[in-house]
């Protein structure tokens, strides 16, 4: 019986997968009722085996700033594919993708392609350990970088979205070499170095927490991130899989002006094909086999048809640069939203940069993990049901961060604009 509809694949699913899905957040745990299946995606909208056609905001999760299914992104995987899907060797797209990379992001100087954010972060932690011979990390509660273990302590999206930030199966050891501090608080981050500062291998942060609601940093605690980790010979390590090319070529450490040690990459640079890489100092990357004693490994990274529509989507936000339009959609998004939820005394926080912005039910705004549990997830998921009843498609979290892309027309966001407010209605 061929499974045609997302209620009986859905069905099907369960038997054969943990959940029925291959991502936890994609199982609408949260948000209550059952997750469609998608048909294709194209622009800004996905397609349902039902036929139902959605405009996205979840844009695979961060990938797709182009929107879906872009022309230059296929031809450029067309290409690729003619020769073949994957060679095991060094191959000339590998070199492309690493020079892109490096011009637009400067404190690149070598990087290693992988093929997921996880990778990437699980490969600087452990490249920070190996090059300074020491062994705690830090790392914020409510920031998620993938799901390595050591790093799985206090994260955010799914596993904060089920409630969980602290995973089964970590043993105790790996859990008591990371050291978890509250986001946006200096004097926790000055004490903690102070005491332990030469245990400290590195130090690893979203420097735009996307994954328990978007929070911005408060002036000046990236500059003393920064600061902090040189004082005491840690390394900086910026995750930059959700921010890297997203708001802006060169990520939050260009916005910001603040360089760190290792930056890791993913998403955008694989053009919605699985991709990861890490990258940094030249001095540090050499630590890295077969350079360097700090082993690291990856059947297809370097894949040619990732590295293939990754370069034609870097290739497409130089060429477009669609960062200001980007920005000008998502403060028209924020502001529709604000007054219509101040209007009806709804406490709304709509925090955004460029594409990206959450909606957050909260009286005050959320600026860390402590403040982030507090927020009434119910009321989201009641917006989020009424939005993907009426054709906009949210991501199935109050935790996780909503996407817009460059295919996103106007009309798009004022049939969202629209939507929204008459939810905010029905709340
Ligand atoms: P992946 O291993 O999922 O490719 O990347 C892990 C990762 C690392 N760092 C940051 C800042 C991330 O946001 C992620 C993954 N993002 C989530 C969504 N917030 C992926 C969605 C999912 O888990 O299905």
């Amino acid at each position: 019986m061929k499974y045609t509809t997302s209620e009986n694949l859905f069905k099907k699913s369960k038997e054969l997968m943990p959940g029925g899905v291959n991502s936890p957040v994609r199982a609408f745990r949260s948000v209550g009722g059952s997750p469609f299946f998608t048909e294709r995606a194209d622009g800004a909208t996905l397609t349902t085996v039902d036929g139902e056609t959605l405009i996205d905001y979840v844009g695979t999760w961060g990938p797709a700033i182009h929107g879906h299914n872009h022309p230059a992104i296929k031809a450029a995987l067309s290409e690729a594919l003619e020769k073949g899907t994957s060679f095991g060797t060094p191959n000339p797209y590998e070199v492309e993708m690493a020079e892109r990379i490096r011009e637009m992001v400067p404190s690149v100087q070598k990087v290693r392609m992988v093929n997921s954010g996880t990778e990437a972060t699980m490969a600087c932690v452990r490249l920070a350990r190996g090059c300074t011979g020491r062994d705690k990390i830090v790392k914020f509660a409510g920031c998620y970088h993938g799901h390595v273990d050591s790093l799985l302590v206090k994260a955010g999206s799914g596993a904060l979205t089920f409630g969980h930030p602290d995973s089964a199966g970590i043993p105790e050891g790996f859990a008591r070499e990371t050291i978890v501090l509250p986001f946006n608080d200096m004097e926790a981050l000055e004490e903690t170095f102070k005491a332990r500062g030469e245990e400290i291998a590195g130090l690893i942060v979203e420097p735009y927490p996307a994954n328990n609601c978007l929070i911005l940093p408060v002036e000046g605690y990236l500059r003393k991130l920064r600061d902090v980790c040189t004082r005491h010979g840690s390394l900086l390590i910026f995750d930059e899989v959700m921010t890297g090319f997203r708001v802006a070529p060169g990520g939050v450490q260009e916005k910001e002006g603040i360089i760190p040690d290792l930056t890791a990459l993913g998403k955008i640079i694989g053009g919605g094909l699985p991709v990861g890489a890490l990258g940094g100092k030249a001095e540090i990357m050499d630590y890295l086999a077969p350079e360097g004693p700090v082993y690291q490994a990856g059947t297809l990274s370097g894949n040619p048809l990732a590295m293939a529509a990754g370069i034609a989507s870097l290739w497409l936000l130089k060429k477009e640069n669609p960062y200001q339009r980007l920005d000008r959609l998502g403060q028209k998004l924020r502001k529709s939203l604000l007054e219509a939820a101040q209007s009806r005394g709804l406490p709304l926080q709509v925090p955004q940069t460029g594409s990206m912005f959450s909606m957050i039910f909260s009286e005050e705004p959320v600026t860390n993990f402590e403040q982030a549990l507090k927020i009434d997830a119910q009321k989201f998921a009641n917006l989020f049901r009424h939005a993907l009843q009426n054709g906009v498609y949210l991501p199935p979290s109050a935790y996780e961060t909503c996407f817009l892309s460059a295919a996103h027309t106007d009309k798009d966001l004022q049939k969202t604009i629209d939507v929204l407010v008459e939810g905010l209605k029905a709340i």
